[in-house]
């Protein structure tokens, strides 16, 4: 999909960018107490919001396929089951969505970052890490960020397959940054040099994203 085909001028597109201009739900607060587990100006959730661009791609797990690109040794391409293939890991971590809810103690089956690069071969050049989405949705980060060891490329959320409106088959978790960083209908994973902002970033959105600081808006 053409990034002109993004819905540019949804209600939400406008109002999230519109947030970004006003710094909406910034606290100013600088630090992380030590027994916080909540990030400042964020409030807790027991259900799970489903937050996109409203550009469902069902794209069922028998076609579904992850491009593993750029600057690599062995570029990759798979499908489920060699995802399945792969060493299995989980993970039990909290998400931080930048519109202010978190919701704790998410369990989360599928492939480490770690194990991915180490498949792939990684070169010493590879500085960003760039993803492309099933509905057209991008974003990025850098690669000391996709290397740590709770990021993931998910198939399952609470030992069930991941729900199609949360992004599944398959989307990466990226419990430590804002989750606008987390690409549901993950379809290409890209490492390259130099940094190429994705979707929200473009609209105001920090280009890092942690919670702890506040890294809500650029
Ligand atoms: N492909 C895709 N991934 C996406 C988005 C999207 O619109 N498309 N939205 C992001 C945003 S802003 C958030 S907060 C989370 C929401 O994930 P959830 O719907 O599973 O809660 O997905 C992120 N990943
Ligand atoms: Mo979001």
């Amino acid at each position: 999909m053409a990034d002109s085909d993004l819905p540019e001028d949804s209600k939400l597109t406008r109002t999230k960018s519109k947030w970004a201009e006003l710094g909406k739900f910034l606290t100013g607060r600088q630090s992380r107490p030590e027994d916080d587990r909540l990030p400042p100006g964020q409030h807790l959730v027991k259900n799970w919001p489903v937050l996109d661009l409203g550009q469902t791609p069902n794209v069922p797990k028998e076609v579904w396929r992850l491009d593993i690109a750029g600057l690599v040794d062995k570029p990759q391409t798979w499908d489920f089951k060699g995802l399945l293939g792969m060493p299995q890991s989980h993970r039990v971590t909290d998400i931080h969505c930048v519109t202010t809810w978190s919701r704790y103690d998410n369990r989360w089956d599928g492939v480490t970052t770690h194990d991915l690069m180490d498949a792939v071969g990684v070169k010493d050049t590879a500085r960003r890490v760039l993803f492309t989405s099933n509905d057209g949705y991008t974003t990025n980060m850098a690669i000391e960020d996709f290397a740590n060891p709770d990021v993931m490329v998910v198939h399952s959320w609470e030992g069930e397959p991941l729900t199609l409106e949360h992004g599944g088959p398959v989307r990466l978790v990226v419990p430590h940054l804002y989750f606008w960083k987390s690409p549901k209908w993950l379809r290409r994973i890209e490492f390259v040099e130099a940094d190429k902002r994705g979707f929200w970033e473009v609209r105001g959105y920090h280009n890092h994203a942690d919670p702890w600081t506040e890294e809500r808006y650029s």
